[in-house]
């Protein structure tokens, strides 16, 4: 151990320790902005660039940055001092010297880090004053929004898309002043490998990366007369959106979420979690048709379009091995357009699905022309957790005070199955629950899987089927995602069916949701949370769902059935 002295604090830590951490032990807050350490998914952005946390150190005569500077024995560290803290207040004036000051109409208004920091540090004007980066704006892609005039060089997005997700799509580009984080050749972000998962965004500190909006087109929809527009939401958003109206991270806020929609003027709200029920019918289908007809295994699941980009990219190869399932939310813009609308007797051509996801990727996924029908989308447009919280407040809906109410039927019906669906794990879990009942023609007594929940980024776990032990993967994060795949080419993997989401923690950490900036208890317990709403429902296998089993018995016909094919499955392109 080291023993050290902060703000005349004595404090011992393991050596290695940061000044940084070293100082959380004794509560002293040193600011930092570049700095961002997700321990539990192995991601720690320490480049130091920012300078904002520096301290004095006693017998230097520089100011030491402090997430860079490890402890020494007997090490007298000041933070509070008049030169530290003036120190600080000029480097953040240096980086607003260079910095767009547009807050009031900024898309991060209220929750950028650098604003935050400007009014903690009481910086009320900007002394310096000179040239200012301008770049040429990126919204070429569906998902994300570059705008690096408001970059402060962090180099969060590119420490989480290279050693994160492992997708290589960020560099440091040029020199000097003009040094700026881009993809290679200045890109735009259509024309590389991105995923869109979304999480360089999670991360970024201002406005430099932020999501490409549908807010404007969801009101116009539903001022439109003309429109039939219903919703879906993703089974992540109810345990997060209550974090934007001030409510404990964890909160389960369904009953209000449906309300609030219903109060924004949709006409039917609904679940994604009904098709989410419907995937797991043709994905426990598919896998027992492979697993008992020599099919290729692994299976892969496939309702996140971040991972599904991610193999068509990097492994091109391993293209015959995904489930051929659309997503859920695909498969709901599929079943409402068809079933839903025979049903109801509504032109589909009026109709408009609208999906609330915690994830930007759906917001590509829906113009895949593989997942669109004769040339139209089956989802039309996509707004994130943030999206929809912006749109109430705009219209000034009190979410709090909302009574709880229930989804509209039938595409309201679903399972702890899929709720589970929205954190990782939950979806190999859920196909476990109908593929062991399917397999075996007995019950599952006790249908929670703890071996494969949690947020470790490789998880596994064993199910003895019929005498064959069926053995599961579980990656979360792309560079997990990775390790998995690499053991496939070389023959090396052991498992009968592997679940991949790009996110790490899964939805409920999507590059959509309310940010955090790297506070992981929030994640685990949005995650809580999600195996609470399984626990406290009356059905929790998805072939018991009864509106599901209707579908298929007036419309659809049999699970992995010529008309299931049509319109539930898809295909993947190199
Ligand atoms: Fe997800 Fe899914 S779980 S991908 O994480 O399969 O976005 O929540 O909606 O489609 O159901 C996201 C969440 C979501 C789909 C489902
Ligand atoms: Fe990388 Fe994901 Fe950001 Fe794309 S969206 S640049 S893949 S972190």
């Amino acid at each position: 151990m080291v023993n050290l002295t902060i703000n005349g604090f004595k404090v011992s830590v393991p050596e290695g320790t940061s000044i940084l951490d070293a100082a959380k032990k004794v509560n002293v807050h040193i600011p930092t902005l570049c700095y961002l350490d997700l321990h539990d998914i192995k991601m720690v952005n320490r480049t130091a660039s920012c300078r904002v946390c520096v301290v004095e150190v006693e017998g230097r005569r520089n100011l030491a940055p402090a997430c860079a500077t490890e402890v020494t024995e007997g090490m007298v560290v000041k933070t509070d001092t008049l030169r530290a803290i003036k120190a600080r207040r000029t480097m953040v004036e240096l980086l607003l010297s260079d910095h767009p000051t547009d807050c009031l109409v900024c898309e991060k208004n209220t929750q950028c880090q650098l604003q935050k920091l400007a009014a903690d540090l009481g910086v009320r004007k900007i002394r310096y004053k000179g040239k200012m980066s301008t770049y040429p704006k990126d919204s070429s892609s569906e998902s994300i929004y570059r705008n690096l005039d408001k970059c402060i060089m962090c180099r969060r997005c590119e420490t989480m898309c290279n050693e994160v997700q492992t997708c290589n799509v960020y560099s440091a580009v040029d020199r000097g002043f003009e040094t700026v984080v881009s993809p290679a050749f200045g890109l735009p972000m259509i024309d590389t490998q991105c995923t869109f998962c979304g999480q360089c965004v999670a991360v970024c500190p201002t406005a430099a990366l932020t999501q490409i909006s549908h807010v404007a087109k969801v009101w116009e929809a539903l001022s439109d007369p003309d429109k039939f527009v219903i919703v879906q939401t993703a089974p992540a958003i109810r345990v997060a959106l209550g974090e934007k109206f001030g409510m404990e991270p964890g909160t389960i806020v369904t009953g209000k979420m449906v309300a609030a929609l219903r109060r924004l003027g949709f006409d039917k709200v609904f679940d994604t979690d009904f098709a989410a029920d419907v995937t797991i019918l043709e994905e426990a289908h598919e896998f027992i048709d492979r697993l008992q007809n020599g099919g290729r295994l692994p299976i892969l699941t496939s309702c996140c379009p971040s991972w599904v980009k991610f193999i068509e990219h990097q492994f091109p190869d391993l293209l015959d091995i995904p489930s051929t399932c659309k997503s859920p939310h695909i498969m709901f813009g599929t079943i409402a357009k068809t079933y839903l609308a025979d049903k109801m007797g509504i032109d589909p051509e009026k109709i408009v699905v609208v999906s609330v996801m915690p994830c930007l990727a759906k917001k590509y996924e829906v113009v895949r022309p593989e997942l669109q029908h004769e040339g139209k989308k089956n989802v039309d447009l996509v707004i994130t957790t943030r999206e929809l919280a912006d749109m109430l407040l705009e219209a000034g809906i009190d979410f709090a005070s909302l009574p709880d109410e229930d989804f509209d039927n039938p595409l309201g019906e679903s399972t702890g199955a899929s709720v589970i669906f929205g954190t990782t794990g939950g979806v190999i879990e859920a196909a476990l629950r109908t593929a062991y009942e399917w397999l075996t023609n007995e019950t599952l007594e006790d249908v929670e899987f703890h071996s494969v929940r949690g947020l470790d980024g490789l998880k596994e776990a064993t199910v003895n089927i019929n005498g064959e032990e069926i053995r599961i993967g579980v990656a979360h994060g792309l560079g997990n995602a990775r390790k998995l795949l690499e053991s496939i080419q070389k023959g090396e993997s052991r498992y009968h069916a592997i679940e991949i989401m790009a996110c790490p923690g899964g939805c409920i950490d999507g590059g959509g949701q309310p940010y955090h900036f790297g506070n992981l208890e929030i994640v685990k317990k949005r995650m809580e949370a999600i195996y609470t709403e399984d626990r406290n429902k009356k059905i929790r296998k998805s072939h018991e769902n009864p509106e599901v089993l209707k579908m298929y018995k007036e419309y659809i016909g049999e699970v992995g059935g010529e008309k299931a094919h049509e319109l539930l499955h898809t295909h993947y392109t190199k």
